[in-house]
């Protein structure tokens, strides 16, 4: 697929050509965790929509946290082959599309659409590749033959569906580290089906659904059907990024089930780890819930540009949290923005301002640590507060800032 225009990103001044490895937090080892390789290519594999409906704050925060880390490395002079999917065919964009009468790949492509001219508006550098489920389909049966009996296997009665067998991976629940009962529940919440007779295990996953009376379906070796979800993920990126890339992404809500079962996957099928990290951005939230498409309390992207709002405030609005705490939305977050936007835009509109040398290396710093947005911010607002104060003379110190803002931020001011 295509993916959107990618933004301009100005280079920021490195003389000695060193920088300080960036930390995150894993997922899987509970620790912080340097990311990336010193030199050459680091490489990044974040979800990506399921095109039912249109970009909401949450989706928005998550591309926008690894956006962060995608400029990071970029900024380390680093290449970055970054990956993201797009599951244009799975249950609820079927069920979206049977309830409003539309044709179900043009909802997905025009939720897509839209998706694309959102995350553009943002300034969200584009994946290199970009592949919807639907593409993908020859991967996964490509991997689907990697496995044996004793880990991929059919159940005994119609609709004879395939299953990936969790246990044939000794590292299985590593990613999420569950209690049992916890992970059945929440694999039950989450598109599993731990009830479904004829499994060998409740947490075993679908990789391969038989066709079902009119939905659509492709013709496998494993019979007519269409892929599970978590196989998508394994598969398209283990095809573009190779075993053991650098980081697996996705809000919190994916560690369990989708990203341990997609590890699973991969790790059992080509005998190698799926991904050194495992990074989650926090849940976005509305009024004291989860903001999500099926519960329907939406803040959209598309709304609030078509509003007239700057799109550069919405991005601020998100950094103003850090990508793994879970908070909500509200406008006086929105308000805030605007006015520190002005702010910045006025003390980097000036002539001349305060040297900002130092100010590179603190935002550096503190987007190296665990990729610290709220303190990179506070940083700038203090050299713009001093610089609207006193008279300084550094006429390169405007550009900078602006450019320290825009490339490592991806706030164009
Ligand atoms: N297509 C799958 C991933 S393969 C999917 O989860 N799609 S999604 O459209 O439901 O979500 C897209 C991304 O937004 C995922 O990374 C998900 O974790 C994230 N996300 C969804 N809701 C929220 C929310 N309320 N806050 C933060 N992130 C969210
Ligand atoms: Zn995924």
């Amino acid at each position: 697929m295509q993916a959107w225009q990618a933004p301009q990103v100005p280079t920021l001044p490195r003389p000695n050509g060193e920088f300080d490895p960036v930390r995150v937090q894993d997922t899987a080892s509970g620790e912080l965790q340097t990311v990336g390789p010193r030199s050459g290519t680091a490489r990044l594999y974040v979800c990506g929509i399921t095109p039912y409906d249109a970009t909401h704050m949450g989706h928005a925060n998550t591309y926008v946290s690894f956006d962060l880390l995608h400029r990071v490395w970029r900024d380390q002079g680093l290449d970055v082959h970054y990956v993201q999917n797009v599951t244009d065919i799975d249950d609820p964009l079927l069920e979206r599309a049977d309830a409003t009468g539309v044709d179900w790949q043009e909802l997905a492509e025009d939720q897509t659409e839209l998706f694309r001219t959102d995350m553009r508006a943002l300034r969200v550098i584009p994946p290199k590749d970009y592949i919807g489920a639907v593409e993908s389909i020859p991967l996964v049966v490509e991997l689907l033959h990697k496995f044996g009996p004793d880990s991929v296997y059919q159940l005994p009665e119609a609709p004879q569906d395939w299953y990936f067998a969790v246990h044939s991976d000794p590292d299985f629940g590593q990613v999420a580290g569950l209690d049992h009962d916890t992970a059945l529940a929440i694999f039950g919440e989450r598109g599993g089906d731990p009830e479904r007779a004829g499994k060998r295990h409740p947490l075993d996953c679908l990789v391969w659904q038989l066709e079902r009376d009119g939905e659509p379906a492709w013709d496998s070796p494993f019979g007519r059907g269409r892929p599970g979800w978590h196989i998508e993920c394994a598969a398209i990126a283990e095809h573009f990024l190779g075993t053991t890339f650098d980081v697996q992404g996705g809000g919190s809500d994916l560690a369990f089930p989708h990203h341990e079962m997609s590890a699973s996957e991969a790790a059992v099928a080509t005998g190698e780890p799926f991904a050194k990290a495992f990074v989650h951005a926090g849940m976005v939230g509305l009024d004291g819930e989860k903001m999500s498409k099926s519960k329907g309390n939406l803040v959209l992207v598309s709304r609030l540009r078509a509003g007239g709002t700057d799109p550069m405030a919405i991005r601020l609005a998100l950094l103003a949290n850090h990508y793994r705490s879970d908070w909500s939305w509200t406008d006086a977050l929105l308000t805030e923005a605007e006015e520190r936007l002005a702010v910045w835009r006025r003390a980097t509109g000036r002539a001349a301002a305060l040297p900002a040398t130092d100010l590179l290396a603190e935002v550096r710093a503190a987007m190296a640590d665990d990729l610290d947005a709220p303190r990179a911010l506070g940083a700038i607002d203090a050299w713009a507060a001093a610089s609207l104060n006193v008279d300084g003379d550094d006429t390169d110190a405007p550009g900078l800032v602006a450019d320290i803002a825009d490339a490592l931020l991806g706030v164009k001011l």
